[in-house]
């Protein structure tokens, strides 16, 4: 770096990268996989931003065979020229935090807020990034590490690397694994992440490519149906009782699009959307089309005589039974909140859907009577069950208070500090009665669970409250817990901070993970959003050699391994399943922090809920096995 380039605005510069740098999770939400996932996703926001603008149509997104990433566009390039204090505007977008909507003039300010936010936070978590700019005929380049620039300047601008007519920026960075847990990209998120960017930008295209050793695949993301084409995938595999329902306004400079679509299935989704941000915990914008569907829901079925008047009204949630459904806003200036800040809180839009929504399904529903009627159906199907299962759900609590203290075969911890706390659902009496004896008693419980739970994907209510394994679990857990027609879930009265999957590495063991992460992903998904469960991962082997140390082997691969580096003999112990090991092995493998190996399950968000619920719970072993792994984070030992 050229001596010249530290005053006093560069070390401002650098105070703000070195900030992103220590407090990497406030910036992109965590270092692992998600974390690094996002730092895509922030590239690509800007680029969107850009077509937004009315200046870009192609996206690329390339994931290199040396584990760097490229996200390039064709909009006009970000400004190279000089642009305040001996900065070009280039350095003054990658190296400052907020950079950026000091240049916008687009007419909505996306993605939080700013054209070109985001890619600082990626420059300052990059080990190494390059950026090619083609902007007044000339390809312009730049590169820094950790955030600081190694190309030197002349006459204040960037070098030229070539000639060019076209306009556009590239960048290629590779993450700085002195920050993240691990720096391989996550395809298969990053992927659905972009197919939901083309659907909601249907005149975009996005170009993805996996060129890394044996994932090596590309596919062109064009969704010119939008949000429409959007509905039809997230209901795929459900029965539907109509094409889906299309409908926009314009309401006070506030864009309004939506599409819904009902089937023959007892789940709502209904995801929001405000400026292409995905609007995780909901907000104004949801309320507006919920309220405004509901009453006109109620009425329509009060004028067609199927509601009468003694009748009590049909909830909201029985009008979204089975409703899959797309709301997307475009607002100048949107307020977001939450701990996230996914749920938006601007007022106004609260108006503007409830206006667009009244008159344009007004309409609709005029036109297509029988379209209605099936709607009103669903609703009328959701009330009946909703009364039966409030029935069934006040009996069993009723019934069932029980105390955690008698909580059947609950051997709890004696500490009842649940940031220390971690709960064991071990699979089998005898291998429960192990670790009973194995555990540290002051922070871990241990649930034995015998054989296999119900399956809930396909239990009503109050079968699935019945199941003894189940209230032992929703009683141990303390934290209540949540389902269609109320939410009674709390985390914050969580007894545990680490929920431990403790199965077989068999293909029964894989079954009850399975039926296990349906129910608290049905249940109490926020467990699993939270990062509170987890897969143990028992070893197979032991090897016991004649010279050397003993050692534990959790897979087939590493045997192979161990078969060809080690040299002279040994015996094999093969573990058949948890039940087999003593209690002093199972504290050793499987209960000790300091020694264990634990399967964080992530999830990236409830987008693709019903899909995901649906591969899980898919009659093949071996897949389901896979989405396990695949949605378990890569082993980390656990500390
Ligand atoms: C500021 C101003 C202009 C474009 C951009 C930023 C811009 C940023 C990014 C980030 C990724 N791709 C991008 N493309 C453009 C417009 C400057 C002008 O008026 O030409």
């Amino acid at each position: 770096m050229a001596k010249e380039q530290y005053n006093a605005d560069s070390i401002t510069v650098l105070e703000g990268l070195e900030a992103v740098r220590k407090r990497p999770g406030m910036y992109i939400g965590s270092v692992g996989t998600k974390g690094l996932n996002h730092l895509i996703y922030e590239l690509v926001d800007n680029s969107v931003d850009e077509h937004l603008a009315g200046y870009c149509s192609e996206i690329w997104v390339i994931l290199e065979s040396d584990g760097s990433c490229t996200v390039r566009d064709d909009g006009r390039g970000i400004p190279v020229e000089m642009h305040k204090k001996g900065m070009t505007a280039e350095r003054v977008v990658l190296s400052t935090l907020h950079a950026g909507g000091k240049f916008d003039n687009a007419a909505y300010k996306t993605s939080g807020g700013l054209h070109g936010v985001g890619s600082s936070v990626v420059n300052a978590l990059s080990e190494r990034l390059e950026i090619k700019i083609s902007r007044n005929g000339a390809v312009h380049y730049d590169c820094y590490e950790r955030g600081i620039p190694t190309v030197e300047l002349k006459d204040g601008l960037l070098p030229v690397i070539g000639k060019t007519k076209e306009t556009g920026t590239q960048i290629n960075f590779i993450p700085d694994i002195e920050i993240f847990e691990k720096i391989r990209f996550k395809a298969e998120w990053l992927k659905s992440r972009l197919h939901e960017t083309a659907y909601l930008n249907p005149e975009l295209t996005i170009h993805f490519a996996d060129r890394r050793e044996g994932e090596e695949e590309e596919i062109a993301y064009h969704e010119p149906e939008g949000i429409i084409s959007y509905v039809k995938e997230l209901g795929r595999g459900k029965t539907p009782i109509h094409d889906p329902v299309y409908f926009k306004g314009t309401v006070d400079k506030i864009e309004v699009e939506g599409a819904f679509q009902f089937a023959d299935a007892f789940e709502e989704n209904v995801l929001g959307f405000c400026n292409n941000i995905f609007t995780q915990e909901g907000g104004t914008h949801l309320v507006g089309f919920k309220t405004r569907f509901t009453a006109m829901i109620n009425t329509y079925a009060k004028e067609l005589g199927i509601l009468k008047d003694k009748d009590a009204k049909f909830t909201g949630a029985d009008t979204r039974n089975g409703m899959t459904a797309v709301l997307a806003v475009k607002h100048p200036d949107p307020i977001f909140e939450g701990q996230t800040k996914t749920k938006l809180a601007s007022a106004d839009a609260t108006k503007a859907v409830f206006t667009v929504t009244g008159e344009e399904l007004q309409r609709y529903f005029d036109r297509n009577v029988e379209v209605l009627k099936g709607v009103i159906g669903c609703a009328e199907k959701s009330a009946k069950i909703r009364k039966a299962e409030e029935k069934a759900k006040t009996n069993m609590l009723t019934k069932s208070k029980f105390s955690f203290d008698s909580n059947g075969k609950l051997a709890n911890c004696e500490s009842r500090d649940a940031s220390k706390c971690e709960i064991f659902i071990v699979e089998g009496d005898s291998a429960g009665g192990s670790a009973k004896t194995a555990r540290d008693r002051q922070y871990q419980a241990i649930l034995p669970i015998r054989g296999k739970i119900l399956n809930v994907e396909k239990a009503s209510m109050d079968k699935v409250l019945a199941n003894a394994e189940i209230k032992t679990m929703i009683n141990s857990f303390g934290c209540g817990f949540s389902e269609g027609y109320g939410n009674d879930f709390d985390i914050s009265k969580l007894r545990y901070d680490k929920i431990v999957l403790m199965t077989d590495a068999d293909v029964d063991g894989s079954h009850i993970d399975t039926l296990l992460l349906t129910f608290l992903y049905r249940f109490m998904p926020e467990l699993i959003t939270d990062g509170h469960v987890y897969i143990a991962m028992p070893p197979l082997f032991k090897v016991i050699p004649k010279k050397g140390a003993e050692q534990y082997l959790y897979d087939e691969k590493e045997l192979e391994r161990y078969r060809k580096t080690h040299k002279g003999e040994f015996t094999l112990q093969r573990y058949k399943g948890l039940g087999e090991m003593d209690p002093e092995q199972l504290w050793e493998t499987t209960l000790d922090p300091e020694r264990r190996v634990l399967k964080q399950v992530e999830i990236e968000d409830g987008r693709l809920a019903s899909e995901i619920t649906e591969m899980l719970m898919g009659s093949e072993v071996g897949p389901r096995r896979q989405f396990i792994y695949d949605h378990a984070d890569e082993a980390q030992i656990d500390a």
